[in-house]
């Protein structure tokens, strides 16, 4: 199996988030990535290969224009205004109903404001290199996604930072680009097909699920933690099935605390028969690991084993499939889970 890798992720490289009520170093660090490569490429079942460069056109046809033209400038903006900062967190954020009967008023002057207008949360630091890294990990999904269009039955994609989070219009989550999306929106509009984005990470895609709700064209399906105790609570519901063209190709599966490998597979199971009916010619994970036993930020139970057999079941589908990385934070088991996964599907295949 194709693993495409390039250490550009390394530019991405945050210190401290405010998260759980306090300043902590953060759980999506660049030992992740490393973890992972290190696990992989020890491992000749896996091929090492570096993305090409995609450009900005594939992001502009999911993300607005607004939100790419903030992350490349950001950084070098907030610099200029404030002196040199560490990592930058927005501490006002837009809300809508601030304004409520002067309506919107759009995109603020200030730089610091601008940080509260494209950002929903305080868990994701802009750093220096912050941009470059995202586009990367673009690059990444996309061309793991071309080796499959190509022909190769799986490819996947070490992408960090992860994407699922970012939405059209916002980054959080620790995402900033939506690397899945963009790879889903070129492979659909690219062979006039239907695509599925499958999101096995513990937390709900939120921002996949925004960018595809209502099109018909990509099917979106997510196993997650249920959203009344999870991030990101707001969104990631079952009745959540998607609005217009889309209607009904939107599938939540919200799960208990706890949940083991059993309970998963049968749940993946039951996610896999939509994903039949819908009739996609091409699955893209969204790989979290995040749904192991230990990990430090969620409260599900899987293990290595039950990893592998995930794999193994999305296997059955005997579709082309492109496996992107997301999250997945018990560094020290994650280079081996995401093995198990891929082993599961089938890393030694072409
Ligand atoms: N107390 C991904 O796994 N903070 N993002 C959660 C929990 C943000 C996770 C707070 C979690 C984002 C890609
Ligand atoms: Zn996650």
């Amino acid at each position: 199996m194709k693993v495409v890798y390039t250490p550009a992720h390394l530019r991405h490289d945050p210190k401290v988030s405010f998260e759980q009520s306090g300043l902590t170093p953060t759980f999506e660090h660049i030992g992740r990535a490393e973890a992972i490569r290190a696990t992989l490429a020890a491992d000749d079942r896996f091929t090492f290969t570096a993305p090409s460069e995609w450009g900005l056109a594939p992001v502009e046809a999911v993300h607005d224009a607004g939100l790419i033209r903030f992350l490349a400038t950001a950084w070098e903006e907030y610099q200029a205004a404030a002196g040199e900062t560490a990592d930058v967190m927005p501490d006002v954020f837009y809300r809508s109903t601030l304004r409520n009967k002067m309506g919107e008023r759009g995109e603020p002057e200030s730089i610091q404001a601008r940080f509260g207008y494209w950002c929903f949360e305080t868990t994701t630091p802009l750093t220096r290199g912050t941009y470059d890294a995202a586009l990367s990990a673009v690059d990444t999904a996309l061309t793991a996604t071309q080796f499959v269009l190509d022909g190769d039955s799986s490819a996947y994609g070490l992408c960090r930072p992860p994407g699922h989070h970012a939405t059209t219009g916002l980054y959080g989550g620790y995402c900033f680009f939506n690397n899945a999306a963009v790879a889903a929106h070129h492979a659909a509009s690219t062979t006039g097909t239907k695509v599925t984005v499958l999101d096995v990470d513990y937390h709900h895609g939120n921002g996949t699920q925004e960018i595809f709700y209502d099109r018909d064209d990509v099917q979106y399906v997510s196993l997650h933690g249920d959203p009344v105790r999870a991030y990101p609570w707001n969104v990631g519901y079952a009745d959540e099935t998607g609005t217009g063209r889309g209607a009904g190709s939107n599938l939540n599966v919200p799960l208990a605390a706890r949940t083991e490998d059993d309970a998963f597979v049968d749940a993946l199971h039951g996610a896999m028969e939509q994903i039949q009916a819908f009739g996609p010619s091409m699955v893209i994970v969204s790989l979290g690991l995040d749904t192991f036993f230990s990990d430090p930020i969620c409260d599900l139970a899987l293990t290595a084993d039950g990893f592998e057999r995930c794999g193994a079941a999305v296997a059955e589908l005997g579709l082309p499939t492109v496996v992107v990385q997301e999250g997945g934070y018990d560094v020290a088991a994650l280079g081996d889970n995401v093995k198990r996964w891929l082993v599961g599907l089938g890393a030694a295949v072409q």
